[in-house]
């Protein structure tokens, strides 16, 4: 060979390895599985090793990719479920090939990829798939990507140095943590508060509800519009209403690009058909009748809750007490909580995980009722009804000036109209539901918040705007 050619070969190999550079760099901002760097390298060596092979007639470069083949070929059985990966760690000798018998063993789907560009098809609840992760010679990291279970805890590492205590964060983060809302601020001009007045009961006993997970964007706080997952396009969903012995029928249909479910408090039954986890598309039929009085709360019930709750698909279903008087005005405020962020990145999910959101809000909006306060009549009595949706907090709801005469929390009426004492605040824990009623003395600015001042700084407060 001369050396002329072989300045050709050289430079021919050089070319082949820019293109192969740029088809990776493109691939990646497809922002779709990454094909794996390891294939691409190997096919890159294989290229070079072969030019090398026509330039100079040797072996080596083939010589040491054999070395580091021990020729063992080891399997493993790895199960998907209960938002893990089991074995979190799998540890095989440098060379080793390796061959993974992926089972989903959960009622809802899921994955494997692993960042070597090697993945399983999406697996329904009870399938299988072989995974072929080929000779191993470093640590490959796996997780699950269907929306948020990376984050949750799917993920695995494929370690050479045996087991480690830790596998790493998923390949899904979502970046640096939001900057602090300034809720002094102004709601943009387009936004319009959702109405807190709450209709009374229609009449019947039969009640048909539809409703539609759907995937939007919503302004949440003065300023600030996030991607929120919600039940008929809202946060909270719709408030359903009716009478102790009422039958609901709840046509719930997932529009969503995830799987979804419901679970409605309000109603007593076995979880395992209506609860149950239905994939974009599906439909189902819950079917319940309100037995108990309450203010109930209903949400999704696909895990992780904390992300699906926590991203909004939480409502009330209101079943008034036997007896249940007549009031001037009724509004209902379902407290939740804002994790800002990309829905299940693995930002988010730590934010979630540590109890620590960005804000809390009344009705999906942090400080929304200061930009649209409730309104009343002094001397009118009101009732506010109060469902604390969480996922990690609940309140101490409290109306700054006013005292409750009639307090009624999960099922109980503990203070009613013409008794001695009075009420400075309906304490709720997570999930549970109740109401107050007062009567405004006078005209003013009454401000409400949750009197856990962390929560009520940071979003869940608003005012009542009383006039004579
Ligand atoms: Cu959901």
């Amino acid at each position: 060979m001369s050396a002329d050619t072989l300045l050709w070969t050289l430079l021919l190999a050089a070319v082949v390895a820019a293109a192969a550079v740029t088809v990776t760099v493109l691939y990646r901002r497809g922002g779709d599985p990454l094909p794996s760097p390891g294939a691409v390298g190997t096919a890159l060596g294989a290229a070079l090793t072969a030019l090398a092979l026509g330039a100079a007639g040797g072996g080596t470069a083939l010589d040491q990719a054999a070395a580091q083949d021990t020729g063992a070929t080891r399997t493993v059985e790895v199960v998907l479920g209960d938002m893990a990966i089991s074995p979190a760690t799998v540890a095989v000798d440098a060379g080793d090939t390796l061959v993974l018998q992926v089972r989903n063993d959960d009622d809802q789907a899921h994955d494997l990829v692993l960042d070597t560009g090697a993945r399983t098809p999406r697996l329904e609840p009870g399938q299988s798939a072989t995974l072929r992760v080929g000779t191993v010679t470093a640590a490959v990291e796996g997780w699950c990507t269907v929306m948020g279970h990376g984050a949750a805890g799917m993920r695995m590492r494929i370690d050479t140095a045996g087991p480690t205590a830790d596998a790493p964060a998923p390949a899904d983060a979502g970046g640096a943590p939001p900057a602090p809302l300034n809720l002094s601020g102004e709601m943009s001009g387009d936004w319009r508060p959702r109405d807190a007045a709450l209709p009374p009961a229609p009449g019947g006993t039969e009640h048909e509800v539809e409703i539609r997970v759907a995937e939007t964007e919503m302004e949440v706080a003065p300023g600030v519009r996030q991607n929120v997952w919600t039940f008929n396009g809202d946060v909270p969903g719709p408030v359903l209403r009716g009478r102790v012995g009422d039958v609901f029928t709840v046509t719930f249909v997932n529009d969503g690009t995830t799987g979804h479910g419901i679970d409605f408090h309000a109603g007593s039954l076995a979880p395992d058909e209506p609860m149950r986890t239905i994939q974009p598309g599906e439909r189902l039929t819950y079917r319940f009748r309100a037995e108990k009085a309450g203010a109930w709360l209903y949400h999704c019930s696909t895990a992780p809750m904390s992300q699906h709750i926590g991203n909004g698909m939480y409502g009330a279903v209101v079943v008034d007490p036997p007896g249940l008087e007549p009031v001037d005005r009724e509004y209902l405020l379902v407290q939740g909580e804002l994790y800002l962020g990309e829905p299940g990145s693995a930002e988010q999910v730590a934010r979630m995980r540590a109890g620590e959101p960005d804000a809390w809000v009344f009705n999906g909006v942090a400080a929304g009722y200061d930009h649209a306060p409730l309104t009343a009549k002094a001397g009118e009595r009101v009732r506010i009804w109060v469902v604390a949706a969480g996922p990690t907090s609940g309140t101490s709801f409290h109306v700054v000036g006013a005292q409750f005469d009639a307090v009624y929390k999960e099922g109980a009426h503990l203070l009613r109209p013409g008794d001695d004492g009075g009420a400075q605040s309906l304490d709720l824990a997570v999930a549970q539901g109740g109401f107050v009623e007062t009567v405004f003395p006078e005209a003013g600015s009454y401000p409400f918040v949750d009197h856990d001042m962390r929560h009520a700084e940071n979003g869940a407060r608003g005012f009542f705007e009383i006039t004579e």
